[in-house]
């Protein structure tokens, strides 16, 4: 598989992100039955992954069955990823909601026959699967944190609003953010406040952090639903002095960026992750080589890029025409 690096930079910060190229796996056309299973439904970032896998699987003549949970919430994804094992698919695509918690549904799916590959999130056992796709989250969260200690001239407190722990995903982009904020001893990072998800609990969050830390600089959303509540808190607030640079790009943050509420996104490649989804699992089921670890590349939006041709392919989709 051919590999591409590329350079992201925002504010002059610059990350390295190797990305997959998405070479068709389609040599004869299968019969084959594959199922992708969102971390949530309805979330802007898996509605532009299925819309990515569809292509590939209608590009590959396989069929593709689209579910996922009402909520971020590993006890609500169990019985769908049961249901799914039940019903006996080829392969699936899955994006667990906890690293740990559905370790037993995964691998007893695994352990009938499926071939399953991670999207997005994935378990701390990796074992089993044919491939996990994921951006560079950690390196995602690096650069985040880069940019808002630039935008907050190097000093202050700033807020980290997250999902919940035990997300892969999330977690790293944590880590990555604490870890960048170690080497800027005049930030002060505040206890990181957890959402369930939630943009309301994200804008009660914001309300309340807002009242008890007037002097706030800058929040770190971690993803779609953080930042779409972040943003509204701030506006409540008539906040127009805390910077704030979120991860994702569904079309509220969209708007959040150009009327300046947020000034920065990591944006991810959810089309490009939902196409080697596909293409890994197909490729398994053909008996051919797979590629373990894929990274997909990111990119950093400001308002000054959002509408750069180049920039269009990772803004996220509400549907898929
Ligand atoms: O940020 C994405 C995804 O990468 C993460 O695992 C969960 O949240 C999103 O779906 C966005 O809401």
């Amino acid at each position: 598989m051919l590999m591409r690096i590329r350079t992201v930079t925002m504010l002059g910060l610059a990350l390295i992100t190797v990305a997959a190229c998405s070479g068709s796996t389609a040599t004869t056309a299968s019969n084959y039955k594959l199922t992708l299973i969102q971390g949530v439904a309805g979330d802007p970032f898996y509605v532009t992954m299925a819309c990515g896998a569809q292509a590939e699987a209608t590009k590959e003549g396989v069929t593709l069955n689209i579910t996922g949970g009402n909520k971020w919430d590993a006890t609500v994804q169990k019985p769908v990823i049961d249901s799914v094992t039940a019903a006996k698919p080829d392969g699936v695509m899955v994006a667990p909601d906890d690293s740990k918690a559905l370790l037993a549904p995964l691998k007893a799916m695994s352990d009938a026959g499926i071939k399953v590959t991670f999207v997005d999130t994935q378990l701390d056992d990796t074992s089993f699967a044919v491939s996990s796709i994921a951006t560079d989250n950690s390196g995602g969260g690096t650069l985040a944190a880069q940019t808002l200690a630039t935008l907050i001239g190097d000093k202050g407190s700033v807020l980290v609003v997250n999902v919940d722990p035990g997300i892969s995903t999330t977690d790293a982009r944590v880590q990555g953010f604490n870890d960048e904020m170690k080497k800027h001893p005049n930030i002060t990072v505040l206890d990181v406040q957890y959402t369930h998800d939630d943009p309301t609990a994200a804008t009660t969050i914001t309300t309340s952090i807002l009242a008890a830390h007037p002097d706030l600089a800058g929040v770190f959303a971690t993803n779609v639903q953080n930042a779409e509540g972040v943003a509204t808190g701030l506006k409540q607030a008539n906040n127009t002095v805390v910077k704030t640079i979120a991860f994702d790009a569904g079309p509220k943050q969209i708007e959040d960026l150009n009327a300046g509420i947020v000034q920065g996104l990591i944006a991810q490649d959810p089309y490009g992750i939902g196409v080697a989804g596909v293409q890994q699992t197909v490729l398994a089921l053909k008996g051919q080589a797979t590629t373990k670890t894929i990274q997909t590349s990111l990119a950093a939006l400001t308002k000054d890029n959002v509408n750069n041709a180049d920039m269009q392919k990772y803004l996220y989709k509400a549907t898929c025409s």
